[in-house]
């Protein structure tokens, strides 16, 4: 138990000498609550009761998702979820995370990101030419992003003078830096800075920019998150380097081992009862037991994720 403890704090230690702190962490595993303490519960925008969670295939792997659907018109039935996440962060200077979907609108301004209360067309979107873009400021990302596919983006808001800068990463890979305090959380439109997903703006100009999407999960740091950090974001997320995290917390620890131990009791990855995807067989055979229990209580001996 010592060397766990001990391991952990030397883990600790080492990642605190980056940039940034995760104060929020969200994967919606039928859950709007975040895996690290003190953040709040995000809220569903949901006015049709048609929002709801489930698994898709994330970047060729079984996740939990959050799916919204609502109507672009009228606005009042566009969907989406918000979070208070003033106080958890330093306003002017805050990373953002987040895996989503869009299942709709090509060729069509769609909300990704809102920090002005959803009263300002200013924010982060996906551009008609399926580019991300913080609106309205001109640089554009450069990958092309189709409607039904998951990406990967991070978002970077570094404090500056007279104003800050927003960097955006797509899989991994800059997409553009632009020196803008469009996307400070704290502005005049919103004083507790509360965070809008998908959700477009309901006064001004440009209403309507919304799509049905999905989310797979959400993480907000306090701090600014460098290109390698995005990259390595990517990497992670995209291949999990710690497959026997089976909750996806970034620990191997004891509420795995339920997990585990249900699949391992389940035995064959074709029953209807197993997780989709047969996440806990690790050697990739059709079957957990006990060459799978082999590597999960090697991961549950080395506690913290690599
Ligand atoms: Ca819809
Ligand atoms: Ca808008
Ligand atoms: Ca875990
Ligand atoms: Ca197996």
């Amino acid at each position: 138990m010592c060397i766990r403890i001990a391991s952990i704090l030397a883990c600790l230690a080492a990642s605190s000498a980056g940039a940034q702190t995760l104060v929020g962490s969200y994967f919606f595993d039928n859950t709007l609550s975040s895996s690290v303490p003190g953040a709040p519960d995000m809220t569903a925008i949901d006015p049709l009761g048609l929002n709801s969670f489930g698994m898709d295939v994330v970047f060729g792997r079984n996740r939990s998702v959050y799916h919204v659907d609502g109507n672009a018109t009228p606005v009042a039935q566009q969907a989406g979820l918000s979070l208070v996440a003033g106080g958890l962060v330093n306003p002017f200077n805050y990373s953002v995370e987040m895996v989503i979907k869009f299942d709709e609108r090509d060729n069509a301004w769609r909300l990704i990101l809102d920090n002005h209360n959803r009263l300002s067309d200013l924010g982060l979107y996906l551009s008609p030419a399926k580019r991300v873009n913080v609106y309205n400021t001109s640089p554009s990302g450069t990958t092309t992003l189709l409607r039904g596919n998951f990406f990967h983006l991070v978002m970077t808001v570094q404090t500056g003078s007279p104003f800050s800068s927003v960097t955006t990463y797509v899989n991994g890979t800059l997409q553009f830096s632009v020196v803008t305090g469009i996307m400070d959380l704290v502005n005049n439109q919103n004083l507790g800075g509360i965070l809008h997903i998908f959700a477009d703006n309901v006064q001004s100009g440009g209403q309507g920019e919304f799509s049905d999407a999905s989310i797979a999960a959400f993480r907000l740091y306090d701090g600014t998150l460098t290109s390698a950090d995005a990259e390595q974001l990517f990497a992670e997320f995209s291949a999990p380097a710690c497959p026997c995290d089976l909750n996806i917390d970034a620990l191997v620890d004891d509420a795995d081992f339920v997990i585990f131990a249900a699949a391992y009791n389940i035995l064959d990855c074709t029953d209807p009862a197993m997780d989709p995807g047969c996440p806990a067989d690790f050697t990739r055979d059709g079957t957990v037991d006990d060459q799978d229990f082999v590597t999960f209580v090697a991961a549950y001996n080395d506690v913290l994720c690599p």
